[in-house]
């Protein structure tokens, strides 16, 4: 079913190998964990509608790229035509944390002169005896970046899945509010003012002997 929106924004996940970016997703669109889930393309894709006060829907384009370098090509695309980033580490893995500067420095450089918004997730927060990442040095790193912000996640236990999207798509949005996004044409990372989309039949118009 088509469904009317105001704005279509492009988002994607990125971040090391088995932090755990296609769980994430999962959790957020099909509200589930799976355990057994891998994709074997390095790339898997959702639509997602989110709606904010006064009646603004927003068409999520979610993009789930795979961590590791061999698929870091097909990554680069998605990239660009995204505005949004989640960039996932997992606390338990500090060198997952440590990458998160590189992630970070590889995407600007690859799409200026585009915008792009950052999240930092940090993931498997149920791990808590594991944690070799404390909550303080997340809140910093993502302040450094100028990130939007720091969440610490779980999607086993569906903590801060929900708020990881839409904070960053009302960030997204409060950005394109004081025109720090400009639209630019063959960019489709934030598209505005698209036609609302109806599965209703024409109108006949008056007059009109036909049909
Ligand atoms: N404890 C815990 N484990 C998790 C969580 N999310 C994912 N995992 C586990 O982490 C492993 C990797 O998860 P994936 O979602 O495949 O990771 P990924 O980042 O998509 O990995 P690539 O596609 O290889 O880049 C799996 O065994 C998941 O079950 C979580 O919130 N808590
Ligand atoms: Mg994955």
């Amino acid at each position: 079913m088509q469904v009317p929106w105001n704005f279509r924004i492009g988002i994607v996940i990125l971040g090391d190998s088995a932090v755990g970016k296609s769980s994430l997703l999962h959790r957020y669109t099909e509200g589930s964990f799976d355990d057994s889930r891998q994709s074997p393309l390095g790339i898997d894709f959702k639509v997602h509608y989110l709606e904010f006060d006064p009646r603004i829907v927003i068409k999520l384009l979610l993009w789930d790229t795979a961590g590791q370098e061999r698929f870091r090509s097909i990554s680069k695309s998605y990239m660009r035509n995204s505005v949004g980033c989640v960039l996932v580490f997992d606390v338990s893995q500090r060198q997952t944390f440590e990458r998160v500067r590189k992630w970070h420095q590889e995407v600007v450089d690859y799409v200026q002169p585009n915008p792009m918004i950052f999240i930092l997730v940090g993931h498997k927060c149920d791990l808590t005896a594991q944690r070799e990442v404390q909550k303080e040095e997340g809140v910093a790193l993502a302040k450094r970046l100028n990130m939007e912000t720091y969440l610490e996640v779980s999607s086993k236990d569906n903590v801060n899945v929900n708020e990881t999207f839409e904070t960053l798509t009302r960030g997204i949005y409060e950005h394109f509010q004081k025109g720090k996004i400009p639209c630019r044409e063959n960019w489709y990372g934030m598209t505005v003012g698209a036609p609302v989309e109806t599965e209703l039949p024409p109108t006949k118009k008056p007059g009109c002997k036909c049909g």
